[in-house]
């Protein structure tokens, strides 16, 4: 398959300035009338053909300057139209239809639940009309559509309403004007029976806005939430970065049938409905917290996407890191107020947690990847952990850098020479250095780089004089060969770094050469392969506190011993330290009895270990959320990822192992803290009242892991029928389903059976009693494997709806190793014919699952050479160009 570089861009040769587009929107067959004032780009290599993107339309006709093309002067094709012997400038007419009800790639326009809807990033747009399908083209737009007005009573588009009214035979119009030039990407439209919840708000300058959350009319109930959400992101974003909502009107619309989690289009974001719906009833506290984050993203990229876009898809981080990074510091802001450290750090754990489990394994593999990308096959294959969440990771690195202030200046900078453009990454950084008077030709490196670097950490303590020095030394280690061919040199990394003393306290810091102590932590920076940093004044020997608040993207290598973990665990006013020591400490542990249990030995874990983490959990200075995770044990995922050679049943069983220990010896600690943290009362989604649950919660998780689990029995079911929120109900499902492991699957069952007739008709909260299954621990007896297949019978269940899809398959794949990696290869098996069904469908979604076995490499041969194989015959029989490029690339 063809490859893209990023070294090939050239400019678009013809410039569009506007796009009137006309639909006559039928299921089978909708009739697209482009009218489109173009010119050509002074900028671009002089050309004499006009070719444009199309794929999956039927060309009926085109003219030019009101003259009908004759058939030889215009060649529709396969991947779009060839038009001989243009004008300098002039105005084109397209007219082609495309067949939405028969679209399952959801990419273009579809049909979902009768109404109609696009999703045009990255190359969608394509698939609605002939066009330049390229970020750096921008254009106004002009939309009208027209529809039958009984089956699609509500027309909607980006930017103003201009006009509606009726027409013959039962059919209505609107026609919609979007103000501002956009990359066709952020086209959308969306035609159907829906409601919305309405709110009108004042922006910051006094301006009036309208504020629209539409859905199907059964899901009205479930939108404040994120009506609430959108409010506080347009009055963050006006308040920390002075960016205000620039149109009279902003629409948020819910799909159910999604690829995505959402989508940024100007003025009408388009939700995977996962991500919009939520009530107490049907949505858990995790639910509420990402609808907040990602109604969050959205609305933040219309400032860093949308006003500013991307000059091509190498720079897709450009605006998706920057906006993650936003809508992080958004949901921490909101989750403790702007100056709670420690309830800022729960989120920050939260997303330190997801990036070192899933995207330093991207790192690893042979997806690897600069953040700003050298080559792809295909585009939506780059919307990955390493672009999104990697490069949120480097956009904070300037705020750790320069400051909030610092930041801020270089955000400003950046809208006053770049609003209305498409640009790069580098474009970008320049704004920083320039705004705060630093030079970053080295961190152009955190783009262009691919690998997790490692920072390896020496220490040295001199009594006599009384100094303390710290020596960083940069490296990848033995990186991924995809990852080995991007690396040319050392990163300026941003080290944060504290010195505890014996009595548990902070040491104030002076490097050696500055006149006065500057605070107890110190933001170093690393640019070299190795340098020494050395503390001066310092009076015993500290203990050092490394990578306050995970300051930089890398990996720490320091020899502690347990007894100081331990002491971090306790003292560390950094409470990301905090946490971090607790998962050193348990990762170190966790992996000795993972070598233990794969050499058939007899497992035992020492007292200090459940000493330490006791203290922990019943340290009532410490928030319910912060203990919460500090409890919670690395995930196996993470783990198999630290061996040698991944084996997902030594890890499996190192960590049940390990549960079981801290369920048995602090059992009437975890029935105490159950007890002590039930929440009377209606339900609140705040953030207190959240970790009060997920405490309780995970209090409940750890006493259905006893040998005997009859209290968690009860209690599971006491919780289960008083609930009066999906958290606990689906807590409580989820420890019935634990219990079952020893108890017999009979304890779990009615619960289950009752979770399912109550939520039928709730789509959002089956895809939960699917991923709940699909979870569950299982065992010999019990092969999670034969509760999924039966699963895929059941008449709920569909591969068309990617939800329903992920939550069965991917939650089996993806979610449940040790069942999934099953010896017997049964899990490869099946994940391959589902893959197999899916690359038919809908190439993304097959793309996405077919990515679960690319580490193949880094497994013991038992399972490697099977994951190999199950490759083999998935390549062998796939034709999409998304399956195939991450097939290719593991098999290469
Ligand atoms: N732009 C694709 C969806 C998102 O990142 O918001
Ligand atoms: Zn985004």
């Amino acid at each position: 398959p063809a490859v893209i570089r990023r070294a090939d861009y050239a400019a678009p040769a013809f410039l569009v300035d506007s796009v009137a587009l006309e639909f006559d929107l039928a299921p089978e067959r909708t009739v697209v009338k482009n009218t489109m004032r173009l010119r050509r780009n002074p900028d671009a290599t002089p050309g004499s053909r006009l070719e444009l993107m199309g794929e999956a339309l039927a060309f009926i006709g085109a003219a030019i300057d009101g003259k009908a093309l004759a058939a030889g002067a215009v060649r529709a094709h396969e991947h779009g139209l060839s038009i001989g012997d243009v004008p300098d400038a002039f105005e084109l007419v397209i007219e082609s239809t495309c067949n939405p009800v028969e679209n399952t790639t959801l990419s273009g326009l579809y049909v979902s639940s009768g109404n109609f809807f696009t999703q045009c990033e990255a190359e969608g747009f394509r698939r609605i009309t002939y066009f330049f399908d390229r970020p750096d083209v921008m254009a106004t737009y002009t939309v009208t559509l027209r529809a039958d007005k009984s089956a699609y009573p509500v027309l909607l588009s980006n930017g103003n309403l201009v006009e509606e009214g009726e027409l013959a035979d039962g059919r209505h119009f609107a026609k919609w004007e979007d103000p501002f030039k956009k990359p066709c990407y952020l086209f959308a439209l969306v035609a159907g029976k829906l409601v919305a919840l309405e709110e009108r708000i004042r922006s910051r300058s006094g301006k009036d806005k309208l504020l629209q959350v539409w859905v199907e009319p059964h899901d009205l109930d479930k939108t404040r939430h994120a009506m609430d959400s959108l409010i506080h992101s347009i009055h963050w974003d006006e308040e920390r970065f002075g960016l205000e909502l620039d149109l009279d009107r902003f629409m948020i619309v819910a799909v159910s049938d999604f690829n995505m989690g959402a989508m940024e289009n100007k003025g009408l974001n388009i939700f995977n409905t996962k991500y919009v719906l939520a009530n107490p009833e049907t949505a858990t506290d995790t639910d509420f917290s990402n609808v907040e984050a990602v109604v969050g993203h959205e609305y933040f990229h219309n400032w860093t996407g949308n006003r500013v876009t991307c000059r091509d898809w190498f720079q897709l981080s450009l605006k998706e890191g920057l906006t993650v990074f936003r809508d992080q510091e958004f949901s921490s802001d909101m989750q403790g107020g702007a100056t709670d450290e420690t309830a800022r750090a729960v989120k920050r754990i939260e997303d330190v947690r997801v990036l070192r489990q899933m995207q330093f394994a991207e790192d690893a593999g042979p997806m690897a990847h600069p953040v700003r990308p050298e080559s792809y096959v295909e585009i939506n294959n780059f919307y990955t952990m390493t672009v999104y969440e990697k490069g949120a990771e480097v956009v904070r690195m300037y705020q750790t850098l320069f400051g909030r202030e610092g930041f801020r200046r270089g955000m400003d900078l950046y809208f006053k020479r770049h609003d209305g453009q498409a640009v790069t990454c580098d474009d970008f950084r320049h704004a920083m250095a320039d705004a705060n008077g630093r030079d970053l030709a080295q961190f152009e490196r955190w783009y262009s780089q691919a690998g997790t670097p490692r920072v390896s950490v020496r220490t040295a303590y001199d009594a006599a004089t009384q100094r303390y020095s710290i020596t960083l030394a940069q490296s990848y280690g033995d990186a991924a060969p995809a990852a080995r061919e991007t690396q040319t040199g050392p990163l300026l990394i941003p080290f944060a770094i504290g010195l505890i003393g014996r009595d548990g306290k902070d040491i104030a810091l002076r490097l050696e050469g500055e006149r006065s102590e500057t605070g107890t932590t110190r933001v170093i920076e690393l640019t070299e392969p190795e340098q020494t940093f050395t503390f001066v004044d310092i009076k015993e020997a500290p203990l050092p506190s490394l990578l306050r608040n995970f300051s930089a993207p890398v990996i720490v290598e320091y020899d502690y011993t347990n007894d100081e973990l331990a002491f971090l665990l306790a003292h560390d006013s950094d409470p990301f330290n905090r946490w971090e020591a607790g998962q050193r400490l348990a990762t170190r542990e966790l992996l000795a009895l993972a070598a233990r249990a794969a050499a058939g030995e007899s497992l035992s874990l020492d007292d200090s270990f459940v000493a330490a983490f006791a203290r922990v959990l019943t340290d009532e200075s410490l928030s319910p959320a912060f203990r919460e995770l500090a409890m919670m044990l690395p995930s196996e995922a993470y783990l198999a990822e630290q061996m040698e050679q991944a084996d997902p049943a030594a890890v499996h069983a190192a960590r049940q192992f390990a549960r079981k220990r801290l369920a048995t010896a602090l059992k009437n600690e975890w029935l105490a803290i159950y007890e002590r943290h039930v929440t009377p009362g209606a339900y609140e989604p705040t953030p207190q009242a959240a970790g009060q649950r997920a405490l309780k919660n995970l209090a409940l998780a750890y006493l259905a892991e006893l040998d005997d689990p009859a209290d968690a029995v009860r209690l599971a079911n006491a919780q289960y029928d008083s609930a009066n929120n999906m958290t606990d109900r689906a807590a409580a499902l989820a420890a019935l389903l634990a219990a079952s492991a020893t108890a017999g699957a009979g304890v779990a069952e009615p619960a289950l059976d009752q979770f399912y007739r109550r939520f039928e008709k709730e789509p959002l909260v089956i895809d939960k009693w699917f991923a709940l299954q699909a979870t569950q621990r299982g065992s010999a007896k019990h092969r999670v494997i034969d509760v999924v297949r039966r699963l895929m019978a059941h008449p709920a269940f569909t591969l068309r709806n990617p939800n329903r899809a992920r939550s069965l398959i991917f939650s089996f794949c993806a979610a449940n190793p040790a069942q999934f990696h099953a010896v017997d290869g049964s899990g490869y098996a099946y994940w391959a014919e589902q893959v197999v069904a899916l690359d038919s469908l809908n190439p993304q979604v097959a793309a996405r699952l077919a990515r679960s076995l690319e580490l193949w490499r880094r497994y013991t041969p038992a399972l490697g050479d099977q994951m190999r194989a199950a490759l083999e015959r998935v390549a062998a029989q796939v034709k999409s160009r998304d399956v195939r490029e991450i097939v290719e690339k593991a098999l290469a």
